[in-house]
């Protein structure tokens, strides 16, 4: 079983939150094969916005990763900054395939509220600590809503499994666990005050995540 963290800790304790953002309907619904291409359609829409946006941030963290910590620590980073730069081709594949025209989507309340709370993350005022429990924490909720539906008994249709595997794969799982073990190294650290607003950071990110989803969901 996993040992004691600083974010173990943190996943226990907002487990009901956690799991509220990793079992939405709009997960549950693509685990169950009963989803509605338009609620998948919107997610999509939404979702490429987001990405442009995330790849800002996550150079931010890049930027913000010591320079007296281990090389792999940055090449982590870097690591999730390619892996974003596929992530838009595919985005722009993908929505081909489903009709989805990308430069004309509006980004809704949700996904802008979200925006702008990376924006914030990727200001000097965000500790190097602070800002990779987020980019860890951003990432799993993706790979934990997204593994549940490669699960045994699932029925996720076949024109989503791409994506379901993009964020689902064994191998985004590792990335996410080592995104954790770099959390965990920078927080051993820091002080009560910092610790408190990356826990804080935490909770947030599991509220935006929740209502990203529900955008899905809720449009008609
Ligand atoms: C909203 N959260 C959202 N979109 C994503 N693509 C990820 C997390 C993971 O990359």
């Amino acid at each position: 079983s996993e040992s004691r963290s600083f974010t173990t800790d943190w996943l226990h304790q907002n487990h009901e939150l956690y799991t509220a953002a990793t079992n939405h309907t709009f997960i549950a619904s693509i685990r169950d094969g009963t989803i509605d291409v338009i609620n998948f359609k919107h997610w999509m829409e939404q979702d490429y916005h987001f990405v442009r946006e995330f790849v800002r941030f996550v150079a931010s963290v890049l930027l913000k990763v010591p320079r007296d910590s281990p090389e792999q620590d940055a090449d982590v980073i870097l690591g999730g900054l390619t892996a974003l730069e596929s992530e838009i081709s595919w985005f722009r594949k993908e929505a081909n395939f489903w009709q989805i025209f990308l430069e004309k989507v509006t980004p809704l309340e949700s996904n802008k509220e979200y925006c702008e709370f990376l924006k914030e993350l990727e200001g000097t005022e965000t500790p190097y600590p602070v800002a990779v429990v987020a980019f860890w924490m951003i990432e799993l909720v993706y790979n934990a809503s997204f593994m549940s539906c490669l699960e045994e008994g699932s029925k996720t249709p076949f024109e989503l499994l791409s994506t379901v595997k993009r964020w689902g794969s064994l191998e985004f799982h590792q990335y996410v666990h080592s995104l954790q073990q770099l959390a965990d190294k920078a927080l051993e650290n820091v002080s009560e005050a910092e610790l408190k607003k990356a826990h804080e950071v935490c909770v947030r990110i599991l509220e935006l995540e929740i209502k990203f989803w529900d955008m899905a969901t809720i449009q008609t």
